[in-house]
């Protein structure tokens, strides 16, 4: 394997913390990966990760044109000898960033050959170059994935499809990704399920999908115990794109999902922004549905915007937001083997190398702001003490009866015919919590 001197951002430097005042852009004003916040550094609280296809892979085309995307390495080919210079940009990119981990879909980094014994050699080639460069960098791999939502193959789904070959295709696929994940020492392994849903259910019978679903995750498991692979498994929740409907629509159908299938010790999720913005709900929602089933995992750091009802698939900059996101973090007592992975591109007009940069940058300071403000909030003790306030009434007398089950229908008539009636007695503060929470930002 040579060895590569060549310069694929000559104008970015190792990117370093300056502090607050700092004017130069390709600096982190917040971002000390080293700085202590609740005695541990920054940099294992936040565990960023880059994502492959975006930021390697991304062209910036959209639906109404094509990519925009200077990218003076690319040679117009989607040559194996092309995937291993990508890998040196990739790396080269992660280095200067100081980003610790980076993701991937197989077909991101090898390409499909013209049969699936092609396609596994070139991913195993370019497995060998990851792998060189996660040992000379110190970069390590957050998980990996399979995409099972790009190839016509799978305009069905993949393990949903009406075709049972495809499911077989797809097994093969997630096989072959969980082993190259595992050779590379990845943290977790995603199931983000593309195409599986339905456009519209008069082709559809949902029952036997949901559970060709149940059983190749089934699969996965049982493999993954086969070679030792100590991975997490996540699933990702998403409520529609590209399908209408998707099966794993969030956290709690996911929830429900891994639950009916008995599924729920094997999995975590993944949890996306955007994602949750598409499906209705808060980050912060989606995050405490599945804090409460002990089943966060991973999250995916994006933003959507607010007035395009689609996965826009942002760089986090809302302090506000990932103040709420590390708040939530926090409190479940930090990610284990889960990251926070940028699955966000730039704009289409931020066409140029060097904008990779300033996006990464300001999504990590974002974090680091949001992770000082909600340490700074549970220091301050407030907001946990009112809400601990707020329940008190359970901590004694019949709540703490009706807690530890102990308390009948009969005995709460009872005591509710002595008593008479109640009033609320109890304001729910909101502003003054919002006005609160402010404070720290
Ligand atoms: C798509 C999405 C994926 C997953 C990995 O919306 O988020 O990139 O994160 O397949
Ligand atoms: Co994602």
């Amino acid at each position: 394997m040579k060895t590569q001197s060549k310069e694929f951002f000559p104008g970015v430097s190792k990117v370093q913390y300056e502090g607050p005042s700092s004017k130069n852009p390709l600096a982190f004003k917040h971002y000390n990966p080293e700085e202590l916040v609740e005695g541990k550094p920054m940099k294992d609280h936040l565990r960023f990760s880059v994502t492959y296809w975006h930021t390697i892979r991304g062209q910036l085309s959209d639906m109404f044109g094509v990519g925009t995307a200077v990218r003076p390495w690319e040679d117009g080919t989607n040559s194996v000898q092309m995937a291993e210079t990508r890998v040196r940009v990739a790396f080269e990119l992660l280095e200067k960033l100081g980003a610790p981990f980076y993701a991937f879909h197989d077909r991101d980094v090898a390409p499909e050959g013209k049969n699936l014994r092609e396609t596994n050699k070139n991913l195993d080639a370019i497995a060998k170059v990851l792998k060189a460069e996660q040992k000379r960098t110190g970069v390590r791999l957050l998980w990996g994935t399979a995409c099972l939502f790009a190839h016509p193959r799978f305009a069905h789904g993949a393990a949903t499809s009406c075709n049972a070959d495809v499911f077989a295709y797809a097994a093969a696929q997630v096989k072959k990704a969980i082993e190259v994940t595992h050779t590379l020492g990845g943290a977790g392994y995603v199931f983000w399920g593309g195409r599986e849903g339905y456009t519209t259910l008069l082709n559809t019978d949902l029952k036997r999908e949901m559970e060709h679903l149940g059983k190749f995750l089934h699969l996965a498991v049982d493999h993954k115990k086969d070679i030792g692979f100590e991975g997490q498994f996540y699933i990702e929740p998403k409520p529609k794109e590209p399908t209408k409907h998707q099966y794993d629509s969030d956290a709690a159908a996911c929830l429900n999902f891994l639950r009916e299938y008995d599924l729920l010790n094997d999995f975590k999720l993944n949890l996306e922004t955007n994602h949750a913005t598409l499906a209705g709900h808060t980050m912060q929602h989606e995050m405490e549905v599945a804090i409460a089933a002990g089943a966060l995992g991973s999250v995916d750091a994006n933003t959507g915007d607010m007035l395009l009802g689609w996965d826009t698939d942002q760089f986090p900059t809302s302090v506000y937001l990932t103040t709420e996101i590390m708040l939530c973090l926090l409190g479940m007592g930090g990610l284990t083997t889960g990251g926070l992975n940028f699955d966000a591109k730039v704009r289409r007009e931020s066409f140029e190398p060097v904008d990779l940069f300033y996006a990464h940058i300001g999504g990590m300071d974002a974090f680091a702001r949001g992770l000082k403000a909600a340490a700074a909030i549970r220091k301050d003790g407030r907001l946990a003490e009112f809400v601990k306030e707020r329940y008190s009434s359970w901590h004694e007398g019949i709540g703490a009866k009706i807690e530890s089950g102990t308390a009948t229908f009969k005995e709460l008539e009872q005591y509710m015919l002595k008593k008479g009636d109640i009033r609320p007695n109890v304001s729910g503060r909101q502003e003054f919590l919002e006005n609160l929470f402010n404070e720290f930002i």
